[in-house]
């Protein structure tokens, strides 16, 4: 019997040192590269046998192979997650990095956008005067928006929200809300009063937007319904909602308007929280600002909600949360508040 040949006494030895190097590799690239290598080695060794080797020598290579490419697989798997994560990892974004890039002063996170601080501070303050906070669709029927508010079709006053319908349901029948009031209207058909609630939330008109404009806004919606409300409290609320959302030194006053879902209707101004009431630039020198429309509930919303305008009486008002962060801001346009330049946004 001839004794085994030198290549193949070696193999223990070969196999240990493959999979150790094997099990060494730190990437799937290098584990890719010593798998070649090691299994290149085994086939050399193979052409080296002799014939009569061969068989004997070739089972026993065969195996070898096989455990070393299970050691190859087991290990390619956990590279390959190793390096998945690694990946995840670098690719993640980090929305608020950029804040504590930009000021180094500042904790390393983001925080909420202008027009959603001014939101929250709307609501703490109605919150704290006793009112709900109620939220309403964004998509609306016609009903909503225009119908139960006193806006039949063709009314005139519709022009004045011209506004982007959806493909959904018959035509023109499903549209982007114009304002908050249509919220007023859910809130009286599921609830029945006393009502004291505010409503904020997002608008769409098709305006051009321009220092004073967006086409997507917000707006805060009130609406109180009880017996026995009068415009005089109308006109005390928005005076208490004035001085604790601006300071003592604010006030308000209310001028004639119209509106299809209030009768009388007016437009409410505060104080140029800018001037404090001298005259100023944002103010066109009148010192005043206006923020928004009110008036008493017409009976034909109460009608059209189920409420009996003889036994109950309301207000509604509503404006505009971004002409407000504006005014506050001090902002010269209001399109900054959507250009997400990092510089703007980190003064507030
Ligand atoms: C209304 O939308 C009425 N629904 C308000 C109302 C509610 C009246 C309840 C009576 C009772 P108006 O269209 O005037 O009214 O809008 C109210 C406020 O929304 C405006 O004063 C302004 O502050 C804001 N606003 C309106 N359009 C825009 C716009 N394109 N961009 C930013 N703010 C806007």
């Amino acid at each position: 019997m001839t004794g085994p040949h030198p290549s193949l006494a070696d193999l223990d030895r070969l196999e240990a040192e493959a999979t150790s190097r094997l099990a060494q590799a730190t990437t799937t690239a290098e584990l890719r590269a010593t798998e070649t290598s090691v299994l290149g080695r085994l086939h050399t060794t193979l052409g080296a046998l002799t014939a009569g080797q061969r068989r004997q020598g070739g089972a026993l290579l065969n195996g070898v192979r096989a455990r070393l490419e299970a050691v190859a697989a087991e290990r390619l798997a956990t590279l390959e997650a190793v390096e998945r994560r690694g990946r995840a990892e670098a690719e993640r974004l980090d929305l608020t990095e950029v804040v504590a890039a930009a000021d180094p002063s500042r904790p390393a996170r983001g925080h909420l956008h202008l027009v959603t601080q001014t939101r929250d501070e709307l609501e703490d303050t109605f919150v704290a005067m006793g009112f709900a906070v109620v939220e309403g669709p964004e998509a609306e029927t016609d009903w909503y928006n225009f119908e139960a508010l006193n806006m039949p079709p063709a009314h005139p006053a519709r022009g004045m929200w011209d506004t982007l319908y959806l493909r959904l349901g018959a035509p023109g029948t499903v549209l982007l809300r114009t304002h908050t009031s249509p919220v007023q209207v859910h809130l009286m058909e599921s609830q029945r009063p006393p009502i004291y609630a505010v409503m904020p939330g997002r608008c769409y008109r098709r305006d051009t937007a321009d220092a004073r404009h967006l086409p997507v806004f917000h707006q805060i919606e009130g609406l109180v319904v009880d017996r026995g409300i009068t415009f005089g409290d109308l006109a005390g609320t928005i005076e208490a909602f004035t001085n604790a959302f601006f300071g003592p030194g604010i006030h308000s006053r209310l001028r004639p308007s119209y509106f299809p879902f209030t009768e009388p209707s007016a437009e409410f101004e505060v104080t140029c929280p800018i001037c404090e009431g001298q005259g100023c630039r944002t103010c066109s020198g009148s010192g005043w600002l206006e923020l928004g429309g009110c008036g008493m509930v017409d009976p034909a919303v109460f009608t059209a909600v189920g409420i009996d305008p003889e036994v109950h009486t309301g207000f509604a008002f509503g404006f505009g949360i971004d002409r407000l962060a504006q005014v506050r801001a001090g902002l010269a346009d209001m399109r900054s508040l959507l250009d997400n330049d990092i510089r703007f946004l980190t003064q507030f």
